[in-house]
């Protein structure tokens, strides 16, 4: 029978269950990949499985987020995962080395391979033809101690390519479209694969700007065939000799279709403040622009940065812009610089910063009070950038060019009247520098190397298994799409406090509630209730972690975004999904809600649970497969994996 690509590497991998939708499927993990806001934690609970070493086939862990060191703190932790990768055989990407998702294009990337990545955007690398899923740092963990990667099996929605991207259009305005088309709720529980003719006119790096940015569509993750485009990058890598060919077979079918004629593609730009409120640039064009911002882990590559240097050769950005570049890895910024870009950036004004995530997820950067920004990044989920009440619009680094040129909102081809379209290419064979990534010792070696903790590195708390009876208080109601980031926000003040789950759990929910740590503490337990795609955004798993801490024993919602509802398993909290939505409506504050013989019904495989309120019994719905059930009772999955093996 013909088959998709993301079926063959799927079953390639497959360790556990079938490839049926919705049923839980476990894979064989190749790669895995941490960074440092959630890596610390994971490294923790990896050192809690009193594993030696790594497992998996190739572990990296990256430093690139906290990169900001204003005390002790980030700098604590780099040393500690410094030592903690030569101890257990992980490759370390050095501060200033760059994003984890370029670097991993760059230097380990291997099409066909599987990859568990502590960071939502892990599925950049569907620009090599990985399977590159985003999870918790306790999956990422358990994946590095040799377990497999558990979820549900996704469906495949295959997306047709025809076409050819017009002059001052990219790769991003290729996944805004996609996610004006299909919002941050049409990728759930899917992966996204591209095929058609369309897909050879894009670059391995244009591919990975598509897929990083499916984690904004909520999709599991996206795919790509590996082509002559994906060899030629590798080559480019001097790694030619990793490529193998892998496409779909002809004839084969998806659960879902769609088509994007490539050619019909116009810039695009997100508004504030979610990724799917996409309109035409031309639409807004004219507003005026105070900040620009060109790269973090999205539209960093030599591509991008190029296509803006050429832009601004000769110019100057307009005098009230302040335009930014973060490129994405130091190999970018090395190659920039062999062309001669850096000086165009430098003449025209630009502010050059280490490569790194950076104002990304809030590490300086913020813009001021009422200012616009355009972003090449991700995501722009309120208050993300550090400023409350920001306006952060998300763009192809063409568009972020021509504003800084124009000092207003512009059409990219506004600038084909001012000069040709550039077609920066990446190049045929860049300048290779690995001298920031330290590679693994020998197993004799690292066992005598001592792990650095220093004041900043505070012990996994202690959870206990879930109670029989569960009474516990409503401590706050939140609507539809509430991100992670108002969950449990980032930024310089809280990421460093990462692996500090009593600190950093003071500011869970701090944007909405500031109060909300202290009510929740007072009660007990407690008890969130949300609307639909609740904890959509990022991996991390502090989301879910510091609300267990501070009490919270179960969170109710209209339905949840995948990463998220699997990371409140791993924590002990039961997701709870309404049975009839317009019971949300029912719930407050201070409501006392108990629900009865919750634990006996979860070893029972219940699947509707009523909860009473004040009198009245509505119904709810956990949908969680057997594996998460027996977690939950445990008080979460690093609970349960220690009793497993304590039985053998
Ligand atoms: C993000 O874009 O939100 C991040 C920073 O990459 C996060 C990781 C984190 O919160 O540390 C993600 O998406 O997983």
């Amino acid at each position: 029978m013909a088959k998709n690509l993301a079926t063959k590497i799927l079953e390639a991998h497959l360790m556990e269950g079938e490839l049926v939708p919705g049923t839980e499927i476990a894979l064989k993990i190749d790669h895995t990949l941490l960074q440092d806001a959630t890596g610390t934690m994971a490294m923790l609970e990896f050192m809690a499985m009193g594993v030696d070493r790594v497992k998996a086939e190739l572990a990296a862990q990256y430093i690139d987020h906290n990169l900001l060191q204003t005390d002790n703190k980030n700098a604590d932790d780099h040393a500690f995962l410094t030592s903690a990768a030569q101890k257990f055989g992980v490759h370390l990407s050095k501060p200033g080395n760059g994003v984890s998702h370029q670097v991993h294009l760059e230097r380990f990337g291997v099409p066909g391979k599987t990859m568990l990545g502590a960071d939502s955007h892990t599925p950049s690398a569907a620009g090599l033809s990985m399977i590159a899923i985003g999870a918790g740092g306790l999956d990422v963990a358990l994946a590095m101690a040799g377990h497999p990667f558990y979820l549900p099996c996704p469906r495949i929605f295959g997306v047709k390519l025809t076409g050819q991207l017009q002059p001052w259009v990219s790769g991003k305005d290729v996944i805004l479209e996609m996610l004006r088309r299909h919002t941050v709720k049409g990728g759930v529980g899917k992966i996204i694969e591209y095929y058609g003719p369309g897909v050879a006119t894009l670059s391995a790096t244009d591919r990975a700007t598509i897929g990083n940015m499916g984690a904004e569509l909520g999709a599991t993750t996206s795919v790509f065939p590996s082509d002559h485009r994906t060899r030629e990058f590798l080559e480019a890598q001097g790694r030619g000799d990793v490529w193998t060919e892998l496409s779909a077979d002809p004839g084969c079918s998806y659960d879902e279709y769609d088509e994007i004629d490539l050619s019909s593609l116009e810039p695009l730009i997100a508004c504030p403040t979610s990724p799917d409120n996409v309109v035409p640039v031309r639409e807004i064009a004219g507003l005026k622009v105070d900040q620009v911002i060109v790269g973090s882990s999205v539209n960093s590559s030599f591509r991008d940065l190029m296509t803006v240097c050429r832009i601004l050769d000769g110019r100057r950005v307009a005098p009230h812009v302040s335009f930014n570049i973060n490129p994405g890895s130091r190999q970018v910024l090395e190659n920039v610089v062999a062309q001669g870009g850096f000086m165009m950036l430098l003449l025209a004004g630009a502010q050059v910063h280490q490569p790194g995530c950076l104002g990304c997820i809030g590490m300086g950067q913020a813009p001021g009070t009422d200012q616009v920004s355009l972003r090449t990044f991700p995501r722009n989920f309120p208050g993300r950038s550090g400023t409350k009440g920001d306006r952060v619009y998300l763009c192809s680094p063409e568009t972020g060019a021509a504003a800084g040129v124009f000092g207003v909102v512009t059409d990219p081809r506004e600038l084909g009247k001012l000069m040709a379209w550039p077609a920066v290419e990446n190049p045929e064979r860049y300048q290779l520098d690995d001298s920031s990534i330290i590679a693994p010792l020998p197993a004799a070696e690292a066992a005598r190397v001592e792990i650095v903790t220093g004041p900043n590195i505070v012990p996994f708390p202690d959870f206990e298994p879930l109670p029989d009876d569960l009474s516990a208080e409503v401590i706050l109601k939140v609507g539809d799409n509430i991100s992670t980031d108002t969950i449990m926000p980032a930024g310089n003040k809280v990421l460093p406090f990462r692996s500090n789950i009593p600190a950093i759990s003071q500011f869970v929910f701090d944007q909405l509630d500031p109060e909300f740590h202290l009510r929740a503490k007072e009660k007990g337990n407690g008890v969130v209730v949300g609307g639909e795609n609740y904890g959509q955004g990022s991996s991390r798993e502090h989301a879910a972690l510091a609300p267990r801490y501070l009490g919270i024993r179960a969170k109710i919602a209209k339905s949840f975004a995948r990463i998220h509802k699997a990371n409140l398993v791993n924590f002990g909290i039961v997701p709870l999904s309404f049975k009839d939505p317009a019971d949300y409506d029912l719930l407050n504050p201070g409501d006392k809600l108990l629900i009865p013989h919750l634990r006996t019904m979860i070893i029972r495989g219940a699947e509707v649970i009523p909860v009473e309120v004040g009198g009245r019994t509505f119904l709810t719905i956990l949908d969680i497969s057997d594996r998460q059930r027996d977690e939950l009772l445990a008080g979460g999955t690093l609970n349960y994996v220690r009793m497993q093996e304590n039985e053998e």
